[in-house]
């Protein structure tokens, strides 16, 4: 096997230019204008920021001041005394600029022939609809409503309607469980629920309703369950709670003129759970002004977005990257994105590079675990299509390991096409730390430089930022629009969650560094770190180096109780398909890890495992690595969000063989 194509992230050190080709008509086209508009923003970010959302937003009311924050109390107010909604941003005021018979959605059903195409007035008229229906059963502003559906155009519709009436949504990833989604519906009082009969995924039938059902036996919240009919499958409707969708929306009686309430800036938008390190899930509240503008403006900036683009961003829209960058930032700017119901290797491992080349997608937004398992699958699949039409690559989620950003960068990219490696959470409502397609010099790797006006850092346990290539805490010092204001019903949870290690910063939970050119390289959740005899390992860092290796498909890595060095190494392996296991392959890759990063990196343990406990956003479940690593067979907690729960019986076995 080769040595020379030894890709790790500590030894990662190669520059690629932005592409000059288009750079004229770029949002940002060059590393010199983004330096001015960083300058610009520190020396006045609420001047800065200000313009960004008049510019981007229509107000029907402007905001008496900027800013007014306390980040220490958790406290933060942006655009106050302004008013605008939501849906009209995002629709209503397109269809007099020349837009409205624009692509709004292009929907990509799962079967091949399924295509829906909505105008920005046909995505107006859906939506008056659906939410004259909702105000119809009484749902009003400030009422939650839970979204339990499925990668169809109705959920698109569903949050855009509860918009325009104040509703705050709360979008529930179609892949949880019925505990998760009572849970969910419980912890925010939800008044009714937006589902679907079944989704279809990878040419089968997955029921959805009778986990509703399910829930909804102890949810006393809830008013009315609306079903969308999808599947055509047969599900029982029970009599005076469940209606079907088509049937509201058809009514001749309804009054399908629906005016948009006019919001204030800080009124909640939405509420999204995400799981912290402990304890229950976070419902992440986000509001209405700072959020649309930050989600309409980082739209702009990262991918460039212009006015004929056909936009991509492969996430689902139960996840945070689906709310900010399928439906509301594309829609905020009047731009064309692309929706898809299915997954990238069904029929075929070429399904993402056929749709690229059936609507001749521009931009094209994935996360790296999407990339590495289609490199598995082999390049030729990407060769089956042209992908002349693709402009700008996007990737988030995790870090994306030098081995997968190749890929990425020369068989989706043609060895040409900028990636933005954007990194930002639940909690930020939108990209923070990215490259610019048309200004930033990329290393694999790394996402990079801190958008303008954001003031991310990297800082020791005392909050003062550390020197080059020493890792710590990812920060961030001043707040910014799109920043989550609260966690729904916890205001305690929220500020010691956030606010309460560094005075006046916001934590992310991530542990970065930052390089001798300032490129911050994230390394992972700081409960993802692993402390070897006083060295800090960073999980990415490890899980990358095994990456680069031929014979490995994937690799999860966490920390083991050792009783002399405290932690040690316990690393988890996917091959690849036509590698077979065995002892001198596990020495093979302890040598190699100890050469890609030191000694001190060498895997104490290398499982072989067939696959690993992922949730449904393809995130790997460290917690339960980290029990089956130190022993114990029973107790991960909850296991509701995992993809496959049978994977976790697998590794149990398969630690009892190797010990
Ligand atoms: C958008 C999203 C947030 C966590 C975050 C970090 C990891 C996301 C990343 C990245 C390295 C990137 N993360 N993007 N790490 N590089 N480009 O994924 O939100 O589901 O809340 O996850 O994901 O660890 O803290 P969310």
């Amino acid at each position: 096997m080769s040595q020379t194509n030894i890709e790790s992230m500590l030894d990662e050190k190669r520059v690629f230019e932005p592409p000059f080709a288009r750079r004229d008509n770029a949002h940002v086209r060059s590393m010199e204008q983004y330096r001015e508009l960083c300058s610009r923003a520190d020396e006045d970010p609420e001047g800065f920021w200000a313009e960004r959302a008049v510019k981007l937003l229509d107000w029907f009311r402007p905001f008496d001041s900027v800013l007014d924050a306390d980040m220490q109390q958790a406290d933060i107010r942006w655009f106050s005394g302004g008013r605008l909604n939501v849906a009209y941003n995002c629709i209503d005021r397109h269809l007099t600029r020349g837009r409205r018979n624009k692509a709004a959605i292009i929907w990509q059903g799962e079967p091949e022939e399924d295509v829906r195409v909505y105008t920005y007035q046909m995505l107006h008229d859906e939506v008056c609809r659906f939410a004259a229906v909702l105000r119809s059963l009484g749902v009003k502003k400030g009422d939650r409503v839970s979204l339990y559906m499925p990668m169809i155009p109705e959920l698109a519709f569903a949050m855009l309607a509860c918009t325009r009436i104040g509703a705050v949504h709360s979008v529930v990833f179609a892949g949880f469980s019925a505990v998760s989604l009572q849970n969910r519906i419980q912890d925010c009082e939800a008044k009714v629920l937006v589902t679907a009969d079944a989704v279809l995924r990878a040419g089968r039938r997955i029921p959805l309703k009778n986990n509703v059902d399910e829930a909804l036996r102890q949810c006393p919240s809830v008013e009315k369950c609306i079903v969308v009919r999808r599947a055509g499958v047969d599900i029982p409707m029970e009599a005076g709670r469940d209606l079907w969708w088509d049937e509201l929306a058809a009514d001749p009686e309804l009054d399908a003129v629906c005016p948009c309430e006019e919001m204030e800036s800080e009124d909640p938008l939405f509420i999204l759970y995400t799981s912290g390190s402990t304890g229950r899930p976070k419902g992440v509240v986000h509001t209405t002004g700072g959020y649309l503008t930050y989600a309409a403006h980082t739209t702009q900036w990262v991918f460039d977005l212009q006015d004929d683009d056909v936009y991509w961003c492969t996430a689902d829209a139960g996840w945070i990257t689906g709310h900010s960058y399928i439906v509301y930032g594309p829609l905020a700017l009047g731009g064309t994105s692309l929706m898809f119901e299915g997954v990238p290797t069904w029929p075929s491992p070429d399904r993402f590079w056929h749709i690229v080349q059936k609507f001749r997608v521009n931009i094209f937004y994935t996360a790296p675990t999407v990339v590495r398992s289609l490199m598995r699958e082999g390049v030729e699949w990407t060769q089956k299509h042209d992908l002349s039409s693709l402009r700008v690559l996007g990737s988030v989620g995790e870090p994306i390991n030098p081995e997968a950003w190749m890929w990425y960068h020369n068989y989706i990219g043609g060895g040409k096409l900028p990636i933005v490696d954007t990194w930002w959470q639940t909690e930020t409502g939108g990209i923070m730390i990215s490259a610019l397609p048309y200004a930033t010099p990329l290393k694999p790797g790394s996402a990079t430089f801190p958008l303008p006006g954001i003031d991310a850092a990297v800082v020791d346990a005392e909050g003062n930022a550390v020197e080059a290539n020493q890792g710590g805490y990812l920060v961030v010092r001043r707040p910014w629009p799109g920043m989550l204001r609260g966690v729904y019903g916890d205001p305690e949870r929220f500020r010691q969650t956030y606010f309460e290690r560094f005075a006046g910063m916001y934590e992310s939970g991530d542990g970065a560094r930052v390089d001798e050119d300032g490129y911050i390289w994230v390394m992972g959740r700081l409960d993802d770190v692993i402390n070897v005899s006083g060295h800090r390992m960073g999980t990415a860092e490890v899980e990358s180096a095994l990456v680069a290796h031929p014979a490995v498909a994937e690799a999860a890595v966490v920390g083991m109780p050792h009783a002399v060095k405290g932690e040690s190494i316990y690393a988890y392996v996917t091959l690849a398909a036509d590698e077979d296991e065995s002892e001198e392959l596990r020495a093979e890759l302890r040598t190699w890890v100890r050469k890609e990063i030191g000694p001190i990196a060498t895997p104490e343990v290398i499982q072989f495992a067939d696959g690993l406990p992922k949730t449904r956003s393809g995130k790997i479940m460290r917690r339960i690595l980290r029990k089956i690593a130190s022993g114990e067979t029973s107790e991960f907690g909850d296991t509701s969000t995992l993809s496959d729960p049978g994977v976790i019986t697998d590794l149990i076995d398969g630690r009892l063989e190797l010990t």
